[in-house]
C-alpha cells in the first residue's frame, strides 16, 4: 500500500454512527428531555444482546472470533502475515446502569469501522488488527472494574475473578457468563499480548470541550481506590431512644459522606472523592439503621497522594466509630495505581491527529480504562473526543457526530502507523 493510499484513507462516518446507533437501541434508556441512554450492565441479558449483535458484526465482516473463559471477545481480521502479533484496538461495551451510548461503545465500533474501512479499500495491513470487547469494564456490578482486561493480560486470576459476586443480586460471575452464554473456551490470561494497543473513547469531561479541542492526547490513568464500608450500629425505636444514646450507622455514613468531600478539598490538585452508593438497612422511617453499607470512591493522579487520601479515610472512619460506638468494616473493592501510558505510542497519537488537522492536548484520564490494563503487556495509547457539557455516567452522555468522525479517523491513521511489520 502507498503512503499516499494510507494517508488518504479514512472511515465512513455514517456507517459508524448507524452501529452506534443500533448498539444505543439494546438497553436503552429515554430520559424526561429526549435524553437517549443506555443500561447494559455486565453480564445481564442486555450485555448478552449488546454482545450478539457486536460478534455478528465481526463475524459479517469475517474476523476471526474468539471468546475466553471470562468472556472477553476477540475478533482478528488478518494481516499479510498472520504470525505477526496483532494490532489491537477496543473497549467494552458494558454500561452503568445509567449511561450513554458512547462510553466503551465507541472504542468498540471504531475498531469495527477501522477494519471494514481497511476492507472496503483493499489495503492488507502487514499485521493483524484485532478487536477486543473486554468483559465486565465499569465494575458498576461486578468489582473490581477493568475486569475482563485484568485478567487477558494476567493481573487477576481467572478463578478469583469467576468467584466475584454481583452487588446488586450476589449473583456469581462465572454462573452469569455461563447463563448469557459468554462463557469461552479460549483460556486466559491471553497467551501472546498485542504488538500495539489502541483505544479511542469519550473523554467523560469537560476538558475538551471547554478548550474547543476536537482530540485529547491520552497521557495515563489516574489511581482508583474503591472501598466499601459496612457500618454496623444499634437498630432501635427512631421516637424512644434519646440522642444522647444512639448508635447510629446512618449518622456515621453522612459524616463519611461530608468527611471526603473535606478530604478532597483538603489534598486539592487531581483529588476527587466519590460516595456512589449508600444503603440503609431497614431502611424505615422510623427504624435508627442497624447498618449502613456505601462505597467511596478516591482518585488521583499522583501515587502518594492517593495513598494519603487512603490514609484520612481511615483515620476519619476510626474516629467516628469511636464516637458513635459502632464498627466499620472496610472492603476493598478496587485499588489500581496510577498508569503513564508508553511515550511512543503517546506522540504517535498526536502526530497523527495533528497531521489529520485536529488541535490537540494532553491529558491525564480521570476514568478507568481496559488500556490501563493493556498498558501492563505491550505500548498503549488513547484517543479522547469530547463529551457534551462533559457529561458521562449519564444518560444525557453524548459526542458530536464530527468528534466520532476525527477521533475514528486518528485511530486509523495510528492503527495504519502500527501495523506495518
Ligand atoms: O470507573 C471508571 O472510571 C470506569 O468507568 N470503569
Ligand atoms: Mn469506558
Ligand atoms: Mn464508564
Amino acid at each position: 500500500m502507498s503512503r499516499a493510499t494510507a494517508d488518504s484513507l479514512r472511515v465512513d462516518a455514517s456507517r459508524l454512527w448507524a452501529r452506534l446507533e443500533a448498539l444505543g437501541e439494546i438497553g436503552a434508556v429515554h430520559g424526561p428531555n429526549g435524553e437517549r441512554g443506555c443500561a447494559r450492565l455486565a453480564l445481564t441479558d442486555a450485555d448478552r444482546d449488546g454482545r450478539d449483535l457486536v460478534v455478528r458484526w465481526m463475524t459479517d465482516l469475517g474476523m476471526a472470533v474468539s471468546i475466553d473463559a471470562v468472556g472477553n471477545v476477540v475478533a482478528v481480521h488478518a494481516g499479510a502475515n498472520d504470525e505477526l502479533a496483532p494490532v489491537m484496538v477496543g473497549s467494552h461495551i458494558d454500561t452503568v446502569r445509567t449511561g450513554g451510548r458512547f462510553d466503551g461503545n465507541l472504542g468498540v465500533l471504531a475498531g469495527l469501522e477501522v477494519v471494514e474501512t481497511l476492507i472496503t479499500a483493499g489495503v492488507v495491513t502487514d499485521r493483524p488488527v484485532a478487536v477486543a470487547v473486554f468483559t465486565d469494564e465499569e465494575g458498576a456490578r461486578f468489582q473490581p472494574d477493568m475486569l475482563g482486561s485484568l485478567v487477558y493480560v494476567g493481573g487477576m486470576a481467572l478463578e478469583d475473578a469467576l468467584d466475584v459476586r454481583a452487588a446488586d443480586d450476589g449473583a456469581r460471575l462465572g454462573d452469569e457468563l455461563v447463563r448469557i452464554g459468554y462463557a469461552g473456551p479460549t483460556p486466559c490470561p491471553a497467551a501472546g499480548a498485542p504488538h500495539r494497543y489502541l483505544e479511542l473513547h469519550i473523554e467523560q469531561g469537560p476538558v475538551l470541550e471547554d478548550e474547543g479541542v476536537a482530540i485529547g492526547v491520552v497521557t495515563g490513568v489516574q489511581g482508583i481506590s474503591w472501598t466499601e464500608l459496612t457500618i454496623t450500629g444499634q437498630s432501635a425505636h427512631a421516637g424512644t431512644t434519646p440522642m444522647r444514646l444512639r448508635h447510629d450507622p446512618g449518622f456515621v455514613a453522612a459524616s463519611i459522606t461530608a468527611g471526603v468531600r473535606r478530604i478532597a478539598a483538603e489534598l486539592g490538585g487531581t483529588q476527587v472523592a466519590t460516595v456512589g452508593r449508600c444503603e440503609f438497612s431497614p431502611n424505615l422511617v422510623n427504624v435508627i439503621p442497624a447498618t449502613v453499607t456505601m462505597t467511596v470512591d478516591l482518585r488521583n493522579t499522583d501515587e502518594a497522594i492517593l495513598q494519603d487520601a487512603e490514609g484520612r479515610l481511615a483515620h476519619l472512619c476510626a474516629t467516628l466509630a469511636a464516637a458513635e460506638g459502632v464498627a466499620v468494616a472496610q472492603r476493598t473493592l478496587a485499588r489500581f495505581e496510577p498508569v503513564a501510558f508508553d511515550p511512543a505510542m503517546v506522540d504517535l497519537v498526536e502526530a497523527t491527529a495533528t497531521a489529520l488537522g485536529h488541535r490537540t492536548r494532553r491529558m491525564p484520564s480521570g476514568a478507568g480504562h481496559d488500556a490501563q490494563m493493556l498498558a501492563r503487556v505491550c505500548p498503549t495509547a488513547m484517543i479522547f473526543v469530547p463529551s457534551v457539557n462533559g457529561l458521562s455516567h449519564n444518560i444525557a452522555e453524548h459526542t458530536e457526530p464530527e468528534h466520532i468522525a476525527a477521533g475514528a479517523d486518528v485511530l486509523l491513521q495510528a492503527v495504519l502507523a502500527c501495523a506495518s511489520a
